[in-house]
């Protein structure tokens, strides 16, 4: 069995969706082990969302287990400033919240496109570390870490040995000790990184690729900075994104999202963007569209 774990909720189950088709469309299964179990963490996932989820069998069967109900109370003491839900935690219950007998499992954030077949992660070897994951680019350096500093978008965990490391109560600790009113750029990620340390293996960056400029794209694309579904992304594999998009029983939800949040913005605040943060992307934009840039390095 391979085991591929997300966190999410309603508003994210059709971004799910997609990522689920993207690696359905590429896993080859020869073997009984080879099957994929999915477990979904959501705090409140709709019987609706649930069934089309499931809908994705159609490309290619699979196991599943919805882990519904999550109680957001165990991550009091995680400062998420900035952003909004708590289901980008929910990888942190991975090594107790699965049955005992998962003994290993893949973590994938709902904005990834998996563009090789899944077991190439899973067969890499990581029995002696408590994760394995890719690094973050030089460019964000993180005290203490050098570059071992890695990204939470994907990750193996090695559920054994977190559970004999006491993963949770580790991070827990880690969470409650944090002097007051700090802010943590990345919640999950931060949390992560200083409760699992150098312990991680650090895998090639082809798992876990946000670099917009690596224009191979056969590996496991990460769409950390801008999201195709954005207003105005100019990512150079968007045009990828939709085309699994369209695989799934969201499709229709696809096919005007970016005019749909255009307008949800205007309807917003009119003006919204003469706001900073959109005149950057508008500027960006422009700058990409008449060749002038390359890439913008906003990775939020
Ligand atoms: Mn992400």
């Amino acid at each position: 069995m391979i085991n591929i774990v997300f966190g999410l909720d309603d508003a994210y189950s059709k971004f799910c969706a997609v990522t689920i088709a993207s690696i359905l469309t590429h896993h080859k299964q020869t073997s009984p082990q080879d099957k994929i179990h999915f477990f979904f963490l959501a705090g409140n996932i709709s019987g609706e969302n649930q069934k089309k989820l499931l809908e994705l069998r159609d490309i290619q069967d699979f196991d599943y287990t919805f882990i519904n109900n999550i109680d957001n109370s165990i991550f009091k003491d995680i400062p998420i400033i900035g952003w909004n839900n708590y289901a980008l935690c929910y990888r942190l219950l991975i090594p107790e919240i699965l049955p005992d007998d998962v003994k290993k499992a893949i973590y994938l954030d709902c904005d990834i496109i998996v563009n090789i077949d899944i077991k190439d992660l899973w067969d890499i070897d990581i029995e002696n570390y408590l994760l394995a994951a890719v690094s973050m680019n030089a460019s964000t350096k993180h005290e203490g870490f050098e570059d071992s500093y890695f990204n939470s978008g994907v990750i193996v965990f090695n559920n054994c040995a977190l559970r004999e490391f006491n993963f949770e109560k580790k991070w827990r600790d880690y969470a409650a000790n944090l002097p007051k009113e700090t802010v943590l750029t990345f919640p999950d990620q931060d949390v992560l990184n200083y409760t699992v340390g150098k312990n991680a293996l650090l895998l090639p960056q082809k798992y876990n690729i946000i670099d917009e400029n690596i224009g191979n794209a056969k590996g496991i694309i990460h769409y950390a900075g801008r999201k195709p579904w954005g207003i105005l992304c100019a990512h150079p594999l968007k045009n990828l994104y939709f085309k699994y998009a369209k695989m799934t029983p969201y499709k229709k939800d696809f096919r005007f999202i970016r005019m749909r949040s255009f307008f949800k913005m205007i309807s917003k605040n009119p003006f919204f963007f003469f706001k900073k943060h959109y005149l950057r992307i508008i500027k960006n934009f422009i700058l990409l569209k008449i060749g002038f840039i390359k890439n913008s390095n906003s990775v939020d």
